[in-house]
């Protein structure tokens, strides 16, 4: 397509790739960010259609990072939306520029109420669960400590690439007890627990939520237990695409991050899988907590729609969008 994009933006790219940068939230302000850098680093010539080009350049780009966190195509699509009613190449820049800022802003700002709505959630003298690194969780989890409903932390390995190791040493770091188990602990340890809080990769329209893989066996030992299970998510990880019937995509990763390169030659010819995400059914979360409120999973769509309206139309503009940066590939 001509015009260089710049290092920066390829470097944020490559990052999310190789999970330098992971976690929906950070993923999803990173993109913001390459957005901006992109359009501040236009140096093509000053025709709109090349600047659309371009940025759609960095939109596809962007996109194929990874597939499963909604958050990314949520940032991406949030920004290109009114583009097209851009005047001209500065118009666009700093349509682009704005709209990545208030995306930003727009996600730290749901730390503070999603925290502030779910600690109300912990009972006090509390022992929580919690599973592979989620800010959002986090976030609920510190400040429900604060308050002093929150006891200790069990906080799960997270095979195979260990993002619970993050989470025990953020814990720790807040003076919270922290016991890190394996994965394979959680039923065990279950009878001791209060409340497990997660976060989200995307959440359908359904209410079936997509987190780390692992997450809906969790569940299916809390519900066991009869323990409380919440999902921590910020409204721009629920999936606009899921109300008009598509399905959410479950990222596969490596072989290598299970099983020695030596196990994968000709001669052993193991079969690895690795999915790093599941789907954890409606019936198996207790409550969803979002910036704009809490609501049981069954109410997802209601979020959507809030969101992107009754009528459906946003969601189209989004689907246009979304041919238009595939077409540009
Ligand atoms: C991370 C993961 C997190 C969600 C929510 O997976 O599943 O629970 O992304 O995180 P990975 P946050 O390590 O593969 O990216 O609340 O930080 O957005």
């Amino acid at each position: 397509m001509g015009l260089e994009i710049p290092r920066p933006v390829l470097d944020i790219a490559e990052k999310i790739k190789s999970m330098e940068i992971r976690g929906a939230g950070r993923i999803a302000r990173s993109a913001a960010e390459a957005m901006k850098i992109a359009a501040v680093e236009y140096r093509g010539v000053a025709d709109l259609k090349s600047f659309n080009q371009y940025i759609y350049r960095v939109a596809e780009i962007l996109l194929s990072t990874r597939p499963t966190a909604v958050s990314l195509p949520n940032a991406v699509f949030y920004i290109l939306t009114g583009l097209e009613n851009t005047i001209s190449v500065n118009d666009a820049r700093e349509h682009v520029i704005r709209k990545a800022d208030e995306f930003i802003k727009m996600t730290l700002d749901a730390y503070d109420k999603i925290s502030d709505f779910g600690a109300k959630r912990i009972k006090y003298n509390s022992t929580v669960l919690t599973h592979c690194h989620s800010t959002a969780a986090l976030n609920i989890i510190i400040r429900a400590f604060k308050e002093g409903r929150i006891v200790k932390v069990y906080s799960t390995e997270t095979r195979p690439l260990f993002q619970g190791r993050i989470t025990a040493r953020t814990l720790l770091e807040h003076g919270i007890p922290t016991i890190q188990i394996p994965d394979s602990a959680v039923r065990y340890v279950m009878h001791d627990v209060d409340h497990v809080v997660v976060g989200a990769d995307a959440v359908a329209c359904n209410g079936a939520v997509v987190n780390k893989i692992g997450t809906s066996q969790i569940a299916l030992a809390a519900k066991e237990a009869r323990v409380r299970l919440y999902v921590a998510s910020e409204t721009y990880k629920f999936s606009p695409e899921t109300a008009i019937g598509e399905l959410i995509p479950i990222e596969e990763r490596s072989p290598e991050e299970i099983v020695p390169r030596i196990w994968l030659s000709e001669r052993k010819k193991i079969k690895v899988m690795n999915p790093v995400f599941d789907i954890t059914p409606p019936e198996y979360i207790d409550l969803i907590i979002t910036e704009i409120g809490i609501i049981p999973p069954q109410l997802a769509s209601y979020v959507l729609f809030e969101i992107y309206g009754w009528n459906l139309d946003k969601i189209k503009t989004r689907l246009m969008i979304k041919t238009i940066v595939e077409e540009e590939d």
